[in-house]
């Protein structure tokens, strides 16, 4: 074991940090070329930076366990900061029931329903943003679609979804280190927990609703009552700082790339594969962790039980070895089995809202926009989770 150890890359990289949420790209190539597996020495975890090896250890359930925590904290070791979630951080046979309920309330079907509810709200939204010219993508677009129709198809009232977004920023801050960012949201968790569990009961969510589906699992033996509530929070959780974050990323890529725009706006029909895209090109969701219940192996190298192991899936998204000009933004291309979804059995099950949302929101775009132009500085959010950013100027050149 020793002799293996000392063979293995080690590396400072910081997931976390304000520099590499700025550019990882450059790290992620560095990580890739030291090997399939790297000790993190900041934080004593292993990372996951290539392709085909992110892949694997994703479709390894049983080698590779999701109840042991998603993000940095282990569950196997630590209290989690919350419920743990019956889905996300759960494995089979839990797993497998609840991914059941979840799978079915978001299947093609319903999606199909909510499209031309969706595209028509987008264009709403987005046509006096084309009129005036000016505006900024994140806090005029991608802070407002999601939390618009997401909620609704959930059966949420209108009430406080301001606090939405905080408890975005607070579930996304959980995947990383206990740091002040993470203190001082953790401070509003008295007044923003009870409220988002408020929104998770059966008599809060509409008759016909995404929620209201999940309750008739309930009905019908599949779950408990309780675990009922902890699947909506999970619907909540997960699909939308997830969505904010993406559909601004997707912006962000797109208008650094006016001949992939220009492709877009001569065929709106393309908002889908431009969307996915983007995800694999610059993704606002750029890893997730797995945790070792046992000893085991990646690529070769000894993995100890217990291990915290970081899967780089925005690496694994730009892997030269997977990949032709990985590091170039190319709407056209086959970007089918990229893993910024994941894959496996945990693999995005809101990812057909997911590509719903922003498909509704990028064509309606297309279809009114010949160019795009950042007029001003962009920033990004302090999540630890997720890649996002607080602001994106841009002004817009009508067809
Ligand atoms: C990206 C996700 C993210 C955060 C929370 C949950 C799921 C949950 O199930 O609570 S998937």
């Amino acid at each position: 074991m020793a002799v293996a150890a000392a063979r293995v890359a080690s590396s400072d990289f910081d997931p976390f940090s304000s520099e590499t949420r700025r550019n990882p790209y450059a790290a992620y190539e560095r990580l890739r070329a030291a090997g399939p597996v790297v000790r993190l020495t900041r934080y004593d975890i292993w990372a996951v930076p290539g392709f085909a090896e992110v892949k694997s250890v994703l479709e390894d359930h049983a080698n590779f366990s999701s109840a042991g925590g998603a993000g940095l904290a282990n569950y196997f070791k630590q209290k989690p900061w919350r419920p743990p979630s019956i889905i996300l951080e759960a494995d089979p046979p839990l797993h497998t029931r609840t991914r059941a309920v979840l799978a079915r309330v978001l299947s093609p079907g319903v999606m199909r329903r909510l499209a031309d509810e969706f595209k028509a709200r987008a264009v709403t939204l987005i046509d006096p943003l084309v009129e005036a010219g000016s505006f900024d993508a994140i806090r005029d677009i991608a802070e407002v679609f999601p939390i618009s129709v997401f909620p609704d198809a959930l059966g949420i009232d209108q009430e406080g979804r301001e606090n939405f977004l905080t408890y975005g920023a607070m579930v996304f801050a959980g995947f990383g280190p206990e740091n002040d960012y993470f203190r001082e949201l953790m401070a509003k968790a008295a007044t923003v927990l009870p409220w988002v569990a408020a929104k998770c009961q059966r008599q809060a969510l509409r008759p016909g609703s995404f929620g209201a589906q999940i309750y008739q699992a309930v009905d019908a033996g599949e779950i408990s009552e309780e675990e009922g509530a902890l699947l909506v929070r999970s619907l909540l959780s997960a699909g939308l700082d997830t969505t904010i974050s993406a559909i601004g990323m997707s912006l962000y890529s797109l208008a650094r790339a006016p001949a992939q725009w220009a492709v877009l706006a001569g065929n709106p029909t393309l908002a889908r594969s431009a969307f996915d895209e983007t995800l694999r090109y610059d993704s606002a969701a750029p890893f997730v962790f797995r945790t070792t219940p046992h000893e085991t192996v990646i690529a070769g190298v000894p993995i100890d039980g217990h291990e915290k192991i970081l899967l780089l899936v925005a690496s694994a998204n730009r892997d030269a070895t997977r990949w032709e000009r990985a590091d170039e933004l190319d709407i056209t291309r086959r970007v089918s089995g990229h893993v910024g979804f994941g894959v496996g059995i945990h693999g995005c099950v809101g990812q057909m809202v997911a590509r719903l949302e922003a498909e509704a929101v990028l064509s309606a775009l297309a279809a009114r926009v010949s160019r795009i132009e950042i007029t001003g500085d962009v920033a990004y959010r302090e999540s630890t989770g997720l890649r996002a950013l607080s602001c994106l100027p841009l002004r817009v050149i009508p067809k």
